[in-house]
């Protein structure tokens, strides 16, 4: 049973600020470090609860990803690597936001609630992103997990999806990987080098890559596995964190939302180029022509480079299995034609955030979702990895290679979450294997012109959506409204929708000239007023 007695007693050393009230969003429990501490404990109480009720591993990542340095946030990774389940979403914002003197109460409702047998013992991992406050926030996660009698592993310095990824191994008995960081190193940089190997073409312009780090935890983890992979890839850091600030005008999200370079990195003309975020989940790339144009190579380009990738290898193996690509409202709307109307491959819109696109990606035999800022991966079901590992074994020259390589890419995506480095050398990997230019890779389809806006309103939460957030269903008239504006422009698309991590509005809109984007933009933030 729980010890009532000792969690009051700790807890209180873990005092809720009063009155603060917060709420499990997208990506968890995210705002000013020093408002957190109280959430990191109850989070740890609440991690060893889901470990009872799921019989399995659970993670706590203490991270806010691209937000400033100041910022800190946590959430919890689910059995097989995923995000937390809606109904726990909601038991963690009842936790948090409980006053002391509530939170027994609200522990034995979240058990019963749940089910939970308190008999049962619980294993939680813990990691952490490089933000100065994260040590100490970390260790009262653990103070929280010990309470209640939770044993643990802390594997300290963590990507995001290196702890979603030892969550899995851990709770698939070995069979997807070893739960180690030395594990991870080794699997990915295993199936990356025997990719490479089999390129034609390995000249020297396919084996260099700079890469940004944000000044964060991707930077300390390519550094530690780069010689594993070094054979295949040289990789320039950047933005290493030994001089700038966390996320500072550098990283995935700078670069996506401001379309340009992050400082502190050089770029001669048509070198390839990437940007992770602050806890490496998301990457994208770019480039300077010879013109000195910035290009953006953003997760929607990336999704159509794997999945057609994957389609060739597919056709060539002789197998038909089914493909489906996962996208959200924000993605461009020339990635979605070329890909339904060019490569045949069907289109699935979701609502934002990855857990929806992870789930949708999850009927297929192969699934690929990635978010436009570059959030994704591809997910195999088990019977496609046992009909390609048979394929390799059995099939003749030109087939057998083909499947084989396809056993790589499956070992070298993360099958847990989105991940920066392993996006990273899958894409380098297939670029080295199509002899693909960056420049070409970007030729695959122009992008629509397009704008995003935040609007500050009193109460986003009037606006309501429907169809995977592209269309307003309250307040009443508003998308109507759209509707006119969008009628106005060309090759036009535009909808608005609450944001879940930040107290804004978003606006999107995207037509046939940047001019337009940019106009039907404003007009409709105009009309969320
Ligand atoms: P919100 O704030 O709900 O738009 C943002 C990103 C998502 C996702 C989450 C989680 C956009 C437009 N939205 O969500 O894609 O990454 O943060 O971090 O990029
Ligand atoms: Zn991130």
């Amino acid at each position: 049973d729980m010890d009532l007695g000792a969690i009051t007693k700790y807890s209180a050393l873990h005092a809720k600020p009063n009155g603060l009230i917060l709420q499990y969003g997208t990506a968890g429990f995210r705002t000013k470090a020093e408002h957190l501490d109280h959430v990191m404990f109850r989070m740890g109480l609440l991690a060893v609860l889901r470990s009872k009720q799921t019989k399995s591993t659970i993670g706590v990542m203490v991270t806010a990803s691209h937000n400033p340095e100041e910022d800190n946030g946590v959430k919890l990774v689910d059995p097989l690597g995923e995000m937390l389940a809606p109904s726990w979403e909601e038991h963690a914002t009842c936790l948090a936001n409980a006053e002391e003197q509530d939170m027994q109460r609200v522990l034995i409702d979240i058990s019963e609630k749940e089910a939970v047998n308190l008999q049962q013992d619980a294993f939680v991992v813990i990691g952490r992103d490089t933000r100065p406050s994260s040590e100490k926030l970390s260790q009262s996660v653990i103070d929280g997990v010990t309470v209640v009698g939770g044993q643990f592993h802390d594997y300290g310095l963590l990507t995001t999806p290196q702890l979603h990824y030892m969550v899995y191994c851990r709770n698939t008995g070995g069979r997807y990987g070893k739960a180690t960081v030395e594990g991870y190193y080794q699997k990915l940089s295993k199936a990356f080098v025997e990719l490479t190997k089999q390129a034609s073409c390995s000249g020297d312009e396919y084996r260099s890559l700079k890469v940004d780090c944000a000044n964060g935890i991707g930077a300390l983890k390519l550094k530690e596995m780069e010689h594993y992979f070094s054979q295949g890839l040289s990789v320039q850091l950047f933005n290493d964190g030994s001089k700038g600030k966390l996320n500072h005008l550098c990283g995935a999200d700078f670069v996506k939302s401001h379309q340009k370079p992050p400082q502190g990195m050089e770029i001669k003309s048509n070198e390839r180029c990437c940007s992770f975020d602050g806890d490496a989940d998301r990457i994208v790339y770019y480039y300077h022509d010879a013109d000195g144009h910035f290009h953006l190579i953003d997760g929607d380009k990336i999704a159509t480079l794997i999945s057609s990738f994957l389609k060739e290898l597919l056709v060539e193996i002789g197998e038909s299995l089914n493909i489906g690509v996962v996208q959200t409202a924000y993605a461009n709307g020339s990635s979605t034609r070329y890909l339904e109307e060019v490569m045949k491959v069907p289109v699935y819109c979701t609502k934002t955030g990855v857990k929806h696109l992870h789930h949708k990606a999850q009927e297929f035999d192969i699934g690929v979702y990635f978010e436009a800022n570059g959030h994704g991966t591809a997910l195999f079901s088990t019977a496609v990895e046992m009909k390609i590992k048979q394929s390799a074994e059995q099939l003749e020259d030109k087939k057998r290679k083909a499947a084989k390589m396809l056993e790589n890419i499956i070992d070298l995506f993360n099958q847990a979450a989105g991940d920066a480095i392993s996006d990273m050398l899958v894409i380098e990997a297939i670029l080295a294997l199509k002899g693909l230019t960056v420049q070409q890779w970007d030729a695959l389809y122009t992008d629509l012109p397009n704008r995003q806006l935040k609007v500050q309103v009193a109460d986003r939460r009037v606006i309501s959506t429907t169809n995977a957030e592209r269309q307003a269903v309250t307040p009443p008239g508003l998308q109507e409204a759209i509707n006119d504006l969008v009628k106005k422009y060309k090759l036009s698309r535009a909808f608005v929708r609450p944001s879940g991590t930040e107290d804004v509005v978003r606006v999107y809109a995207e037509a046939d000239s940047q001019e337009s984007a940019d106009h039907l933009a404003h007009e409709v933030s105009l009309a969320v007023f």
